[in-house]
This record gives C-alpha cells, sequence and structure tokens, in this order.
C-alpha cells in the first residue's frame, strides 16, 4: 500500500482558476499535503519529466502544452495515496471520468485534462523528486 503520490494541476486548470477548487476537493478526500509549489517546465523539462511517453503520437503536443504556462506540483499523502488519487481525478479522457471527478469537473480534453497523478508507487518518488528537494518536504 503506497503512502504518497504526486500530482500537478496543469496548465489549463490553472490558467482557467481551478486551482483553488482542486486543492480543497484533494484536501477534502483526505490527502495531506506534504510539498507544494508554483513552477513551469521548459520544453526540455517536460521532455525529461515525460520520457516514457516520448514514442506516443502526442508526446509533442504534451510537452508543448505542459510547458505553456505555469503549474502547480504538489506530493500527496494518504493511505492507498497512489489509487485513491487516480480514482479521484477520473479516466485520461474526462469525457469517460466519473461524475464527481476532477478531470470530469474541471478537464478540457484528453490532452488538456486538468490534473497529473502518479501511475505507481515507483513513479510518485520519481516525480516528487523530480519537483522537490528533501528540504520541500514536509
Ligand atoms: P494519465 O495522465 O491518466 O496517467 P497517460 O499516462 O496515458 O494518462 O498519459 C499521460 C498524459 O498524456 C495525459 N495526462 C494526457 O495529458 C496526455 N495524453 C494521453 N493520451 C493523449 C491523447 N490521446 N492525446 C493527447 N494527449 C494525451
Amino acid at each position: 500500500m503506497s503512502n504518497i503520490t504526486f500530482t500537478m494541476i496543469k496548465p489549463d486548470a490553472f490558467a482557467n482558476g481551478h486551482t483553488g477548487a482542486i486543492l480543497d476537493k484533494i484536501i477534502q478526500s483526505g490527502f495531506r499535503i506534504v510539498a507544494l509549489k508554483l513552477t513551469a517546465l521548459s520544453m526540455e523539462n517536460a521532455a525529461g519529466f515525460y520520457a516514457v511517453h516520448k514514442e506516443r503520437p502526442f508526446f509533442g503536443e504534451l510537452i508543448e502544452f505542459m510547458s505553456s504556462g505555469p503549474l502547480i506540483a504538489a506530493v500527496l499523502e494518504k493511505d492507498n495515496a497512489v489509487e485513491d488519487f487516480r480514482k479521484l481525478i477520473g479516466a485520461t479522457d474526462p469525457a469517460k471520468a466519473d461524475a464527481g471527478t476532477i478531470r470530469q469537473l474541471f478537464a478540457e480534453s484528453m490532452g488538456r485534462n486538468a490534473v497529473h497523478g502518479s501511475d505507481s508507487d515507483e513513479n510518485a518518488k520519481i516525480e516528487s523528486s523530480f519537483f522537490f528537494s528533501n528540504l520541500e518536504k514536509f
């Protein structure tokens, strides 16, 4: 059972003013904020973060979008964090996301889908370390 997951409130949701509502939903769902920052990715940073997707047809679109503006990065703690957070955010395609999930409420499309959530314990650690040093986690 995992305790930590990593999330981003992506540039679409940040620009559309959904940061407060999304953070509130995360906290109300029982996640504790371990680390939090407003930051932005260069194209190079985004390509590094999403390196596992580099052969996918949407890779160029993905890194261009993820470097298009500021985003919120956060580390979250909860029992069963990775799985429970994936449930809270809903399916990658907002049209298929369950009612009440973050993507159903706030995402625009498959690419501009409001939030990221780690897909495994191992990736949660790697992604948290990509954005935060130990001095920034509480
Ligand atoms: P998830 O974010 O639900 O884990 P992945 O890992 O399949 O989804 O995809 C990573 C990111 O790539 C997604 N969050 C989304 O922004 C983007 N993406 C996935 N599929 C597509 C697609 N068909 N077209 C555009 N962007 C996509």
